[in-house]
């Protein structure tokens, strides 16, 4: 990939040149939500204060979708970071709801902000889980230091959430911290989720 040499997402109109599908949206004068379809396991845009945000389980131990795709891209070295994060009970290293923080190693991003969506069929009040679970990752990346985050769609693989109503709540949350970040971005993996998540984002920014 040309784009994938030093720093891939740079350039949205190169990209957009070279076929991928992306929508930018104003959230501030000084901030920008981007959406693009993509593999998150290789996004970044400026190393050092960039994240990359892990949908992952409560043990934190790597497992399918993207938190098994994000470990394998990290290295081991993520595995072992996240043994090193305490568990607040047994077989708990973040709960739902919550955020933790760890390094990127062999990702071009620079830290990863794991954190734990609910299984939507299974969680009391998954709207307030999920809208937890981004507000714990946006609050956890700003007190880092973090300037470009990039988000899967969290809960809406193995946890089974409604893309729409999913989206809705991402964008939300995303409206809360509009002057936080200099870009906040979704990489969605389908074309489908991809859609969803455009037509929310138009519905809920008005630019
Ligand atoms: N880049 C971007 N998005 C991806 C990628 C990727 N490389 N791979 C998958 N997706 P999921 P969840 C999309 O299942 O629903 C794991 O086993 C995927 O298409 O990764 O929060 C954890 O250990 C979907 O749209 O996360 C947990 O046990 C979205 O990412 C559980 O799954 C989220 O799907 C978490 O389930």
């Amino acid at each position: 990939r040309s784009l994938s040499t030093d720093k891939p997402f740079t350039s949205v109109s190169a990209m957009a040149m070279a076929g991928g599908e992306i929508g930018r949206f104003k959230l501030s004068p000084s901030s920008s939500l981007v959406i693009r379809k993509g593999d998150i396991t290789v996004w970044s845009v400026n190393g050092s204060t960039d994240a990359i945000v892990n949908p992952a389980n409560e043990l934190m131990l790597g497992g399918g979708g993207a938190d098994g795709a994000i470990h394998r891209a990290a290295g081991p070295e993520l595995g072992q970071a996240c043994r090193n994060v305490p568990e607040v009970r047994s077989g708990v290293r973040c709960p739902t709801g919550e955020a933790r923080i760890t390094g990127g190693f062999r990702l071009p991003a620079s830290h990863v902000i794991h954190t734990v969506g609910p299984v939507y069929d299974e969680d009391d009040q998954p709207q307030v889980s999920l809208t937890n679970s981004y507000r714990s990752c946006l609050t956890l990346a700003k007190e880092n230091g973090i300037e470009y985050i990039a988000f899967p769609a969290i809960s809406c693989g193995v946890f089974r959430y409604p893309l729409k109503e999913a989206s809705s709540i991402a964008i939300s949350v995303i409206k809360e911290f509009s002057d936080d970040f200099r870009e906040v971005h979704f990489v969605l993996f389908s074309d489908d989720i991809y859609r969803v998540w455009s037509e929310s984002a138009a519905e809920l920014i008005h630019n």
